[in-house]
């Protein structure tokens, strides 16, 4: 994808004048280390379920093993997958600059390209919770039951994400909002701009005073709240944007 040139030249420099960056990225930035982004997870076998209504504890309630078995295929496609050139552009970013990183993304690949203190919003795909457990938990030894239940009081275990209609943790959530009302640069990768509070972080950053850059191949909601859009794949964009650290992969 041909990127402007302007906008582009346009975005260096106001990267390369920011002194307080926060990065908020979505599904889109893994795209291109093959992860399906949320709206465009529902391929082959799971193409008929809609991911909105799968991202539920009432769907998980109703139908553990259906949606426990949904998170199993993308831990494994996600286990399999590695980071791209906008993950690691993002660490040498960090190397230059104060950079707050905010992922709603739950896949890790952020943690795995080599950035640090990132901030899940939506929790992370690899961790587990009790839903109603007792306090003293226990998996059962692999009995092959999907999902695994508690030996003491028979609780389901369940993906350690954020849902739909669930609050946020709290220390993200707080960490988030300063980072937004403190950075003089909001920069958005990868994110539709449809899920709340998180897509609410641009705008508060720019109701303080901050530019706001997007990134993405596709409009996306929170392009009427940025001063500039990069209508590019982030894995080809980012790397663009500012010098690369030494330690980032070719
Ligand atoms: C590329 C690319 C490339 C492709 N390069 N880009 C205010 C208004 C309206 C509604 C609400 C509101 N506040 C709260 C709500 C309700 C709700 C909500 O927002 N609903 C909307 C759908 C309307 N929010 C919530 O329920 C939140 N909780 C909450 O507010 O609780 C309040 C509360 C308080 C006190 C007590 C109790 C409750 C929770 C939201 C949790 C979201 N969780 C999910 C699932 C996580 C687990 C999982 O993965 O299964 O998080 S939903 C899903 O959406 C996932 C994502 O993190 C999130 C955002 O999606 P994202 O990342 O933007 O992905 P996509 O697929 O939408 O977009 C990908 C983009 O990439 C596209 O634009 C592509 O073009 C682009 N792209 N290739 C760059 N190469």
């Amino acid at each position: 994808m041909l990127i402007d040139a302007a906008h582009l030249a346009e975005a260096r420099r106001r990267i390369a004048a920011a002194s307080d960056i926060l990065v908020l990225t979505g599904a889109g930035i893994s795209a291109e280390s093959g992860v399906p982004t949320f709206r465009d997870a529902l391929t082959g076998l799971w193409a008929r379920f809609d991911p909105e209504e799968l991202a539920t504890e009432d769907a998980y309630r109703r139908q553990p093993g259906l949606v426990w078995d949904w998170y199993e295929h993308r831990r494994t496609l996600v286990a399999a997958a590695q980071p791209n050139p906008a993950h690691h552009a993002i660490v040498a970013l960090a190397a230059q600059k104060k950079v707050t990183l905010v992922t709603q993304n739950v896949d890790g690949l952020h943690q795995r390209a080599g950035s640090t203190d990132v901030i899940e919003l939506h929790g992370n795909l690899f961790a587990n919770k009790w839903l109603d457990g007792c306090g003293r938990c226990e998996a059962a030894p692999d009995d092959g039951r999907s999902p695994p239940r508690c030996i003491h009081c028979g609780a389901l275990m369940r993906p350690g994400v954020v849902w739909f209609g669930e609050d946020l943790p709290r220390v993200a959530r707080y960490r988030a909002e300063h980072a937004a009302q403190t950075c003089d640069l909001c920069l958005v990768v990868g994110t539709s701009g449809m899920v709340y509070p998180a897509a609410g972080l641009p705008g508060v950053a720019k109701d303080h005073g901050a530019g706001v850059i997007v990134v993405n191949p596709q409009p996306s909601a929170l392009d009427a709240t940025a001063d500039l859009v990069l209508r590019a794949p982030a894995g080809q964009c980012l790397p663009m944007l500012w010098p690369p650290c030494a330690a980032a992969p070719a």
